[in-house]
């Protein structure tokens, strides 16, 4: 059976690289993982499943043995997935190279997501071809693939192609175009722009009316996300991400946050099939996988919901929303931080001791302990944490005792650098690692309400 054909794409179809070009983050090294366990691989692709993710990219099987070893094991990971979420497909980055080819192709790939650079900076210094000689080999591999295995699903890219100008990128995928089912628009340096994407989009809408493109924006300019937003927006029904935007030099459009900003605009129909309370479990799962914690600049984060200033925290109080504009819990962050500190009003104080720690005390002592917290607190040891000078304040200078309740459910007030035992210490802000066992069954339990 040919799964594509009997596929009707959806109105946006991700094409998840995290198990690719996420593998090609420096953060890796820097916090000394240097590649994806199998394990992790197969937990990545199975919470990309889950999530609703159809398309996933993984590296060429020529990489090396342990990355084409581990294409059987994701093989089936898939496989067992197909009779609760449907198929899908595995594609093979691939250079445009017959040796590349034939390594995907035994490994069992769906697809080949083919790529040369054509832009003068790549052809100078990456592979040496002319635009004829690109031609001509993508040409060649591309027409025996169809040949022998019409079934596989077929992309060609041009590296580098926003700097590589029109005229020549016309030339090459004019040639390329009856021969594949997709062609890519990748931003290889992240020199787009929201203006340049819309213009390309439209230029290659117009001469292929009937290819679908695929997009892939790096994030050099910090423009990742509203560059793929763009190219959504002008009919780029393929696009590229990772989980938390991971990738080479500052990665690609982060998946999370692609889906959150469609939603905040209310492009719905886009979401069609995306599990989105699933959406911070699997930024969990992993910015857990690099040994850090949802970066504090992804929009489905912790962060976006912890509370530091004292009137933020006291309006928080009265009305989320206040300080709260967009629906997290909807994205699977049902909780929300706040942050004791020097910051920190007599109200807050008053419903930590009080909500959270069960004391028995009224406003006025919340006030008298406020007013020595707060000249306390900016001596605080690297050791101790607000929340135990707070408690040690009330408990040994002001006398207050507990009421008698059964035991708390876990705190929402957490030190959240706080060493983990045999971690190193931590610098932002995510949920503590009870809270985070299992993300993957997280998921799961997810998908199976939204499917009952
Ligand atoms: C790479 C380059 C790539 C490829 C994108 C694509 C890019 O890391 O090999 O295949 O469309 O950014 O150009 O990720
Ligand atoms: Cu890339």
């Amino acid at each position: 059976m040919n799964h594509f054909t009997a596929y009707t794409p959806r109105p946006l179809e991700i094409i998840d690289s995290t198990l690719r070009e996420g593998q090609q983050t420096s953060l890796l090294h820097d916090h000394q993982r240097y590649f994806f366990s199998r394990e992790d691989k197969e937990e990545i692709l199975r919470a990309l499943i889950l999530y609703g993710v159809k398309f996933v990219e993984l590296f060429s099987p020529a990489v090396s043995a342990r990355e084409r070893a581990d294409w059987a094991a994701l093989r089936a990971v898939r496989d067992a997935l197909i009779t609760q979420k449907g198929y899908t497909f595995l594609l093979a980055h691939v250079r445009c190279h017959p040796h590349d080819v034939a390594a995907a192709i035994a490994a069992g790939a769906d697809g080949l997501n083919v790529y040369i650079g054509t832009s003068a900076e790549s052809r100078t210094f990456n592979h040496g071809h002319d635009l004829a000689g690109i031609v001509l080999r993508a040409r060649a591999l591309l027409e025996d693939v169809r040949r022998s295995h019409p079934q596989l699903v077929l992309r060609f890219s041009g590296e580098d192609a926003f700097r590589t100008s029109p005229a020549d990128l016309f030339r090459v995928y004019d040639e390329i175009a009856p021969l594949v089912h997709r062609l890519g628009l990748p931003d290889t340096v992240g020199v787009a722009t929201p203006a340049s994407v819309a213009a390309r989009v439209t230029a290659l809408r117009t001469r292929y009316p009937v290819l679908e493109l695929e997009g892939h924006f790096h994030n050099d300019r910090g423009l990742a996300l509203v560059n793929a937003l763009e190219a959504v927006n002008n009919g780029v029904r393929f696009c590229n991400t990772t989980v938390c935007g991971v990738g080479e030099r500052s990665g690609i459009t982060s998946l999370t946050s692609l889906l959150f900003n469609l939603h905040a605009d209310r492009d719905y129909d886009r979401l069609e099939g995306y599990q989105l309370r699933g959406s911070y479990p699997i930024n969990v799962l992993v910015a857990d996988k690099l040994r850090m914690l949802v970066p504090s600049t992804e929009p489905v984060s912790l962060t976006n919901r912890t509370h530091t200033a004292g009137v933020h925290q006291s309006a928080v109080l009265r009305g989320a929303a206040s300080y709260e504009a967009h629906p997290l819990d909807n994205f699977g962050v049902s909780e929300s931080g706040i942050l004791l500190g020097p910051l920190s009003g007599w109200n807050i104080i008053h419903y930590f001791l009080k909500e959270i720690r069960y004391f028995q005390l009224d406003e006025d002592t919340a006030r008298q302990i406020a007013r020595v917290f707060k000249e306390r607190v900016y001596g605080i040891q690297p050791d101790e944490s607000p929340e135990e000078l707070l408690t040690a304040i009330a408990e040994r200078e002001f006398g207050l005792v507990h009421a008698q309740l059964p035991p708390a459910a876990s705190p929402i007030v957490q030190r959240l650098d706080s060493p983990l035992p045999g971690q190193v210490r931590r610098i932002a802000t995510a949920k503590p690692p009870a809270e985070r066992a299992n993300v993957a069954a997280a998921l799961q339990a997810f998908d199976s309400q939204s499917n009952g």
